[in-house]
């Protein structure tokens, strides 16, 4: 009869189903493996034959889950705080390392969705206080950009389209961090990434998005101020580019999640991870994509 056996190695359990053999010569069994399992905590006992689903495995594979759990959030945590004192440091190889880390440990929609925003939620809060200078601000940002500019260039698409995504803040916005992570994960997502940044007259804006046609476009805001400024865009955009559909999102956004949405204009408090993972292009009319100058 097979058995499920849980083998610890650097402190994670790993699970083999094995069978006991009567090996005559040596007069005693031998456990010969018939598969290998995967770590215990993603194992899932539905997935195994019936009868080696006994109550004590499943009371160690919960166990194994939960301390996968703890480690994952423990990692989580170090590596917010390592990313947090590298950008503070304006450490540049020490931040894209630990970001590479992040990367490859926790994913890409943790990295921009949770712990890049709460460092800097972090670095706004102490900066607010008076307890870090606008320098030690202004260079962490600084380091952040070329950060996520390193990792976008690593990231392969999932599925390649050709299609375009104008990314644009509204004019006399000039957080624009978000922009950044979003070419990222537009870029996993197999879209073209158009970002056009800060400081563009909404006039400059409005040609770009009606000449290129591209498949959205995404609005961040960040000042609540400016909440207004990006409700005109997008309805600027609609106008001179029907059929185009608008996301305007931020933390300008997400502190006024009651904001109603308009036609063809959606107001989204997710974040981008969150937003993008959900979002799908077959839901927005086909356009026609100008694959030239670039
Ligand atoms: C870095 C920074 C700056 C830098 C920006 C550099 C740059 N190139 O981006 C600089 C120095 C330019 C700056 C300037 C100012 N800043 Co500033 N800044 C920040 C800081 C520390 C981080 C912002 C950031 O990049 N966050 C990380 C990003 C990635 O997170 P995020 O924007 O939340 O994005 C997530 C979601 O919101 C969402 N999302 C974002 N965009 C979109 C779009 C769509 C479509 C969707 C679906 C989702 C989505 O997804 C993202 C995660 O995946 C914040 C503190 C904070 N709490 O964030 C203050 C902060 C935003 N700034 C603030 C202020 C006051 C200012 C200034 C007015 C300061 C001044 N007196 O000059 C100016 C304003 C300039 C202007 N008009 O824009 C205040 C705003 C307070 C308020 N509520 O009004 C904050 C909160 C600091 C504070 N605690 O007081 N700032």
């Amino acid at each position: 009869v097979p058995f499920v056996r849980l083998k610890r190695r650097r402190g994670r359990a790993y699970g083999y189903l094995v069978e006991n053999h009567w090996v005559a010569k040596a007069g005693q069994p031998r456990q010969h493996v018939l598969q290998y399992l995967g770590p215990a905590d993603q194992i899932r006992l539905g997935d195994l034959p019936k009868e080696v689903r006994t109550v004590a495995l499943a009371t160690r594979l919960r166990q194994a889950s939960e301390s996968a759990e703890v480690r994952r959030a423990t990692a989580r945590e170090d590596l917010r705080r390592e990313l947090r004192d590298a950008l503070l440091a304006g450490h540049f190889p020490r931040a894209r390392g630990t970001a590479l880390r992040a990367l490859r440990e926790l994913g890409i929609a943790v990295l921009y969705g949770e712990l890049i925003p709460e460092v800097f939620k972090d670095i706004g809060e102490r900066w607010a206080e008076g307890s870090l200078s606008i320098s030690r601000e202004h260079l962490a940002s600084g380091v952040a950009a070329r950060v996520v500019e390193y990792v976008n260039t690593r990231i392969r698409p999932i599925t390649p389209t050709s299609r375009e995504v104008v990314l644009c803040v509204p004019e006399g916005e000039n957080h624009t961090l978000a922009l950044q992570l979003a070419e990222g994960l537009l870029l996993q997502k197999g879209l073209t990434p158009l970002n056009v940044g800060a400081s563009a007259p909404l006039s400059s804006t409005l040609s770009f998005v009606r000449e290129r046609q591209p498949a959205a476009a995404l609005i961040s805001v960040t000042v609540p101020s400016l909440l207004g400024s990006a409700r005109t865009l997008a309805l600027q955009i609609r106008r001179r580019a029907p059929g185009i559909p608008v996301f305007v999102g931020g933390q300008a956004v997400r502190s006024n999640p009651a904001r109603a949405s308009e036609e063809g204009i959606e107001f989204v408090p997710d974040s981008l991870p969150t937003f993008l993972k959900r979002w799908s292009l077959s839901e927005s009319p086909r356009s026609r994509n100008r694959a030239t100058d670039s």
